[in-house]
Order: C-alpha cells, then sequence, then structure tokens
C-alpha cells in the first residue's frame, strides 16, 4: 500500500558508497515518516565509532527539476552556516543541514534506474515530533522555523529556484480540486460529497492572502513552505532547543504567513494527521499562543502590520490548503503523498477539515491571543 519503494540493501550500499562518507558502510534502514521522500539512517564505522548519515532519494515525481532544488539547497545551507559562524562558536546550538557530496564532489548522484540520490549528515541527539509533546516543544519549534526565515534575508544572488511552482497558491489548489471532482477518473467523488461540499463553501477564503501580495500589502520572503512539526529537529538530551530545520526541498520565495500557518496546522493540533476519531481533532489554543510567542520571538521584527493580523487567518487558510490537497490526491488515486492504508488521503483531509472548523469557531480568540502578544 504505502508507495515507498523497497531499495534492496545491497543497492543502499551502493549508493552510500558513491559519497564521501567516513568510515566503512555498516548498515542502512529507512527512517521518519516524511510523506515525500525516501529517507534511510545509515550506519558507518570509523576507528571503532559510529558515525551516521541521511541518505535520500529525492522524489522526482514531485520535484521535477531534482538540479535547480539541489543549487537552491547548497546556496541555502552554506549562507545560514556562515551566517551562524559570524555569530560566534555554536549560539544556541544551532545547526543547518550539510550536504555530504559524492566523491566526485558533486551535491548529488543518480541509481542505476536514473534516480535522485543526497547525502546529508546526521543531526545526532536531537529528534523530531509527528504531534506535539508540550508547549515548550511549539515555543522552540516556531522559534527555529523564525529563525531558519531570519537568517535568510540577505541571501545574495538571483533569486531561488521555485521548486514547486505555485506550491501555496490556494486558489490553484482550489481550482485544482474542482477539476479532480469533475473528471472523477476514479470514481471516488462519490465517497467525498461531504469533504467537497466544505471544500466549496469556503472559496471565499483562497485569494485573500493572494490578494494581499498581489497589492504589495505582504511582501514576498525567502520561506521554508513545508514547516510541519517534524521537519524541525530539538534537542532531546538536555535543552529542547530548536536544533536544525531540515527539509529543505522547498525553500524558495514565499510568505511568511505560509509558513507560520503549516506550524499552526501541524503542531496545534490535538491530534495525528491522518486521525479517524474526528471528536478528537481540536485546535488548542494554548499552543497556538506558543507558536505566535516563539515565532515572535525570532521573525517578529522582520513582519509588517499586515503579515501580524493575518497570522491567525493564514494558519486556517494552510489547514484548508492541504486539506484540499489530500483530497484531490485521494482522487486523483493517491499519486502525490505516500499513503500506508487504503483511505488514508481522505481521512487526513477530513482530519484537516476538522481542525478548519475548529479554527473557524476559535478565530476570535486566536485575534486576541495574536493581539495581545504583538501590542
Ligand atoms: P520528506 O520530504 O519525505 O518529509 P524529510 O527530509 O523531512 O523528508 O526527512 C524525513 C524525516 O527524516 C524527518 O522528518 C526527520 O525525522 C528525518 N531526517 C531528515 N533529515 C535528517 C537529518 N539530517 N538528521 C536526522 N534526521 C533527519
Ligand atoms: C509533505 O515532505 P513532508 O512530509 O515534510 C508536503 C507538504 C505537506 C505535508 C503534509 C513537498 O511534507 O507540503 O504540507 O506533506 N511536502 C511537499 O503533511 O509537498
Ligand atoms: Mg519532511
Amino acid at each position: 500500500m504505502s508507495a515507498i519503494t523497497t531499495t534492496a540493501k545491497a543497492d543502499l550500499a551502493t549508493i552510500a558508497r558513491a559519497f564521501s562518507l567516513r568510515g566503512r558502510y555498516l548498515a542502512g534502514v529507512p527512517h521518519g515518516n516524511g510523506h515525500i521522500n525516501d529517507t534511510y539512517a545509515v550506519t558507518c564505522e570509523e576507528h571503532g565509532r559510529r558515525l551516521r548519515y541521511i541518505l535520500q532519494r529525492i522524489n522526482d515525481h514531485v520535484f521535477q527539476n531534482v538540479p535547480a532544488l539541489m543549487e537552491n539547497i547548497q546556496r541555502v545551507t552554506t549562507h545560514v552556516a556562515r551566517n551562524l559562524a559570524a555569530r560566534g562558536p555554536a549560539v544556541n546550538g544551532w545547526q543547518t543541514l550539510k550536504i555530504i557530496p559524492t566523491r566526485e564532489g558533486a551535491a548529488y548522484c543518480r541509481d542505476p534506474q536514473g534516480g535522485y540520490w543526497r547525502c546529508y549528515d546526521f543531526v545526532e541527539n536531537a529528534r523530531t515530533y509527528d504531534i506535539l509533546q508540550d508547549l515548550r516543544q511549539a515555543r522552540e519549534a516556531a522559534r527555529a522555523f523564525g529563525e531558519f526565515q531570519c537568517l535568510l534575508v540577505d541571501l545574495e544572488g538571483p533569486r531561488l529556484h521555485e521548486t514547486i511552482p505555485y506550491f501555496h497558491d490556494t486558489r490553484r489548489r482550489f481550482d485544482a480540486l474542482r477539476r479532480a471532482v469533475a473528471a472523477d477518473r476514479h470514481g471516488r467523488a462519490a465517497a467525498t460529497e461531504t469533504e467537497i461540499a466544505f471544500a466549496l463553501a469556503r472559496e471565499a477564503m483562497v485569494d485573500v492572502l493572494l490578494g494581499l501580495q498581489a497589492r504589495g500589502e505582504i511582501p514576498e520572503r525567502i520561506t521554508h513552505n513545508d514547516t510541519k512539526l517534524n521537519n524541525v529537529m530539538l534537542d532531546d538530551t538536555t535543552t529542547g532547543q530548536g536544533v536544525c530545520v531540515i527539509d529543505l526541498d522547498t525553500v524558495m520565495p514565499g510568505l511568511a504567513l505560509y509558513d507560520f500557518g503549516d506550524m499552526v496546522r501541524s503542531a496545534a493540533n490535538s491530534a495525528a494527521e491522518d486521525e479517524t476519531d474526528l471528536s478528537r481533532v481540536r485546535m488548542q489554543l494554548p499552543v497556538f499562543a506558543a507558536l505566535v510567542e516563539g515565532y515572535l520571538a525570532s521573525a517578529g521584527p522582520l513582519l509588517n502590520e499586515t503579515e501580524r493580523a493575518h497570522l491567525a487567518f493564514a494558519a486556517r487558510l494552510i489547514t484548508f490548503e492541504i486539506g484540499l490537497r489530500f483530497l484531490t490526491d485521494f482522487l486523483a488515486s493517491d499519486t502525490y503523498f505516500k499513503i500506508h492504508r487504503p483511505g488514508h488521503n481522505l481521512d487526513r483531509c477530513r482530519c484537516q477539515f476538522a481542525l478548519v472548523r475548529s479554527m473557524e469557531t476559535q478565530a476570535a480568540e486566536m485575534n486576541a491571543v495574536v493581539e495581545k502578544l504583538t501590542s
């Protein structure tokens, strides 16, 4: 059922050896819960010491220009590393992802089937969470994503490549759903009438941030664009602090509000992203407040008044947008997001829409939190 392709163990060892890893290859095992790439933790041994790396097959169905994507990541990681070094040694234990080049010095290699592979240093003494454990984690995760935006404001050179054009164009996401419903190529629309009606009733939301951007009221910035909770590593030994922002495939021009919104979608949900008992799905206001607090602590000075005024709305919009995407993928017979059971994308969609509803009923409280923390 899972779209995870099984890479034979022997292949993984061969691919690992294409990179400049230290030590002797011991093992490689699937790692993490990403929906897009195939991720493996690789262990090597050097002088009796174990070292780990992340080896990833990049999803080239989703990312159609891998060389451009890797060029972005190289520029971004080099720039963040330089800015961190300028701040002095290991300020707050902050790190950036480090690309391990191939033995030929390239940022990625290809396997005999044409698959694209890259390798990163494993960020040790830290981990990601699919579900938030406490308010401190919310503050730390949001602070780290905000910090990441700050570290990129002075990125020099040409505009970054758009690795997925119109990624957060909610109007296009909405229209794509409408087209998928009309085509109904896999006969799945009848099972989703309630969700389709929920989506269509909220069309008015989809143009709000696009309109503000078109009118120049909110600026384009370099943003992460995939700020879900499990894309930031938090120290799991002593401090609990944000250590490293990962999953940089979608770092490109975007809106700060999309980044903030996706933090709320993924961290403030009281349940898992694919929870089927919708009575358990709720937007937790104290978590929202901790996210606002953490995000403002780092990115606050960057934001203009219009951005600040739309923080709560952005959370609702992005949750709606991801719900639209899960539903569209369900109707298209699950070709984009990895699934682990039949109907998985529909379950995810229902959960996102339940979260949207929860945010709608708490909109006034969410805005009051923002007002209090920004005044
Ligand atoms: P996807 O695009 O599929 O979400 P990610 O790049 O987010 O792929 O990687 C999937 C998971 O692997 C992450 O959520 C994280 O748990 C883990 N991971 C990724 N990169 C690293 C790294 N450099 N060090 C440690 N763990 C990592
Ligand atoms: C994907 O790659 P991952 O699992 O961190 C997706 C995001 C969605 C998210 C929903 C490139 O994120 O846009 O919000 O799933 N990434 C891409 O969980 O489409
Ligand atoms: Mg990820």
